[in-house]
């Protein structure tokens, strides 16, 4: 059932013994999201603890490790910034109590549930929902929240940045994050592994229709020469957005199982959410996935005939 934001405070304040659940192949802003409201509901005295099927990357663990997590044998479940229950991996058939999220066509069924579409980062609607249950952001609270913001939000340039995206990164600035050493680290600073994964991408491209389209492949043997975690690449698929011409473009990254996650990023008027829907996938309007069974090259092809056929009449 969807609620209001004030009801969904309500509701959560009433609640103890939550398990706060992130998505499969976990970014910035649903690890900042999770942690963050945990840190939170703790500090209003509740048990919780924090969950997804995958591990926190690397990048993210000098904040994750301090948050103190308790065992909860019979929790509530409570899952952000995951737009389907695929993406909650293993807990796909879970229950959940409560839902937040930020995409367009949530399908989780919950019975608190409160979605607000192509806002910029769900981290913003954690910010608020701590803010209604008036729990004091902390300094760890809001580092938190803000490594979610500027990852999700990639350093507010995404079309889903709105005046609510800097509302929320000027409070969280005011209550003390680390502005400089957040976005340096998740947004500036590249290390080796990521500059090879850069170099493999640029050599991959395959650019057509007068530059308007291009695929590139990320491939596990990619990944094993990069001695790089595929969780360490976040914001990669926004490479082939460098690229003046693009109208789309798609990343492919071969899966460990040797299936394809497509990642697409679109401009002008073309939707990347609705060509992604006919693959079964979906996100926001300019940024959206699939997942297809075939293997990278294969999935490139299928790829760029789907897309040819979106690209405006020259
Ligand atoms: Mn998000």
């Amino acid at each position: 059932m969807t609620v209001s934001l004030e009801t969904f405070a309500e509701k959560l304040l009433a609640a103890d013994d939550l398990c706060i659940v992130y998505h499969i192949r976990p970014d910035g802003d649903c690890i900042g999201s999770a942690f963050a409201l945990a840190l939170a509901l703790k500090a209003a005295g509740k048990r919780c603890t924090v969950t997804g099927r995958d591990p926190v990357p690397n990048i993210h663990r000098y904040l994750t490790d301090r948050v103190p997590l308790d065992e909860i044998a019979d929790p509530v479940y409570f899952t952000l910034d995951a737009v389907s229950p695929y993406r909650t991996g293993n807990f796909a058939d879970q229950h959940f109590t409560f839902c937040i999220d930020h995409h367009r066509n949530n399908s989780i069924e919950a019975d608190y549930k409160y979605v607000e579409e192509d806002c910029g980062a769900c981290s913003e609607i954690i910010f608020k929902l701590i803010c209604a249950m008036k729990i004091p952001v902390t300094k760890e609270i809001a580092d938190l929240l803000y490594t979610a913001l500027i990852t999700d939000t990639q350093r507010f340039r995404t079309s889903d940045t709105t005046a609510q995206s800097f509302e929320t990164a000027a409070a969280l600035t005011r209550l003390g994050a680390d502005i400089f050493g957040i976005s340096r680290r998740n947004t500036f600073v590249k290390p080796r592994g990521r500059r090879m994964i850069e170099d493999a991408l640029r050599e991959s491209l395959h650019i057509t229709h007068d530059g308007r389209l291009m695929t590139g492949i990320i491939t596990q043997a990619d990944l094993r020469r990069a001695e790089i975690e595929d969780s360490e690449l976040e914001g990669i698929n926004s490479f082939v957005e460098q690229y003046e011409e693009m109208l789309i473009g798609v990343t492919v990254r071969e899966l460990p199982d040797g299936r394809s996650r497509c990642s697409m990023r679109t401009g002008g008027d073309i939707s990347a959410a609705a060509i992604c829907a006919l693959h079964g996938g979906g996100g926001h309007y300019h940024a959206a996935v699939c997942e297809l069974d075939e293997p990278p090259e294969l999935a490139r092809e299928i790829m760029e005939q789907t897309c040819a056929g979106y690209l405006p009449e020259e």
